[in-house]
């Protein structure tokens, strides 16, 4: 009987859902509308979760499972478990399936840039062995994935290059490095360089810099990726539209907005912040929400949300994919950041799995 229970509340539940229009349909012919996807979407054991991610969105991103420390915990050794769970998951269900992301200073292979005394490798080893990696994970995947997050926030906030293992032995040729290996290993690939905070205009600066010299080299790059981790009171949206802007006017390329979440807590920007949290009495102050969210705070959350995707539906000629960081709000990273334990409300579903209202507008097919 348990058996037959559970594939029937799943065909209950994906009956329901499909009478709801998708949203990814609203969107056809401006942007790409996907979501990122962990070990619980992937597997099946979110089958809410995956009954609104497969009506819902039409493309998705790994949110942990092809990071180097993931699918390569020590140099050369790789377990592909979850990436090519991840991968199938995507191709049998007909998304579109993007790889994030092959050169990252975190989650990154413990021993990937240091010898066994734990010193910095040398430049030619260094290069060698981004060459080996980047070749084995791209070809493993090649013709299934559609695109790649080739290098991972490279950019401090003030445009200076992260010193990060990578820079400290390579230098910012590390980059078009990166980019030159993933181009050979998938020829028909999209690459992108993917980084957060992209309305600072310093590190837009950079990274526009960065696309003019891959492009100056002729070495494929198809898009910045803006990661898109906002908030309630930041970025300015004026600001963050001139940025899109700014990178298809003076580079062509386009945006996609890669990691979108929008905090609905206190802005916690210092380190201060996160040790009052432990103090008690400022718990209520940080953590505010924990039994559900004031009406007005969810209208101004809804209201701000629904201005962002009508700035990037504005400038749709810019922006090539849109990709939500999780399917509900239960799956949110900012749940535990930079403050753990905190209850936030990021995403565009709801802890019961239930559409945002600001996204009825666009689903109703008036906009
Ligand atoms: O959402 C990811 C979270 O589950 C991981 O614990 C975290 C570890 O660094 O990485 C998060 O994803 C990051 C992404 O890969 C790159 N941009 C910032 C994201 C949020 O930290």
């Amino acid at each position: 009987m348990k058996n037959l229970l559970i594939p029937l509340a799943a065909c209950i539940l994906l009956s329901c859902a499909a009478k709801e229009p998708a949203l990814k349909t609203a969107f056809d012919g401006k942007f790409i509308l996907g979501a990122a996807v962990n070990t619980v979407q992937i597997t099946g054991a979110d089958v809410k979760g995956d009954s609104v991610l497969l009506r819902h969105f039409g493309a998705v991103e790994p949110e942990n499972c092809m990071k180097s420390a993931e699918i390569m915990p020590v140099f050369g050794q790789y377990n592909w478990d979850m990436a090519d769970k991840y991968v199938d998951f995507g191709t049998r269900n007909g998304l579109l399936v993007y790889g994030h992301c092959l050169i990252w200073h975190s989650q990154l292979t413990p021993d990937f840039c240091y010898d066994k005394e734990g010193n910095l490798i040398s430049p030619e080893e260094l290069k060698a062995r981004m060459k080996q990696h980047i070749t084995t994970v791209v070809s493993r995947y090649k013709g299934r994935i559609k695109g790649w997050d080739v290098v991972n926030e490279a950019i401090l906030d003030n445009g200076e290059w992260r010193p990060s293992p990578f820079y400290q032995i390579l230098g910012e040729e590390f980059i078009p490095w990166a980019f030159q290996c993933a181009h050979e290993a998938d020829p028909d690939c999209e690459l992108y360089y993917n980084d957060y905070s992209m309305h600072i205009p310093a590190k837009l600066e950079t990274a526009i810099k960065l696309a003019k010299t891959l492009q100056e080299r002729g070495i494929r790059i198809d898009a910045l990726g803006f990661q898109g981790h906002i908030g309630m009171d930041y970025p300015n949206l004026d600001l963050y539209e001139r940025h899109i802007r700014r990178v298809k006017d003076e580079t062509g390329l386009d945006v996609c907005i890669t990691e979108l979440d929008m905090s609905i807590l206190p802005t916690v920007t210092m380190s201060a912040d996160i040790a009052e949290m432990s103090r008690v009495e400022r718990q209520a102050f940080f953590n505010p929400y924990e039994n559900g969210v004031p009406e007005d705070v969810n209208a101004a959350w809804n209201a701000r949300m629904g201005d962002v995707l009508d700035m990037f539906l504005r400038n749709a000629d810019a922006v090539r994919r849109i990709n939500v960081w999780g399917v509900s709000d239960d799956d949110s990273w900012k749940n535990g950041w930079p403050i753990p334990g905190r209850k936030d409300y990021p995403l565009w579903f709801d802890r019961s799995f239930n559409m945002k209202p600001f996204l009825s507008k666009y689903i109703n097919g008036t906009k």
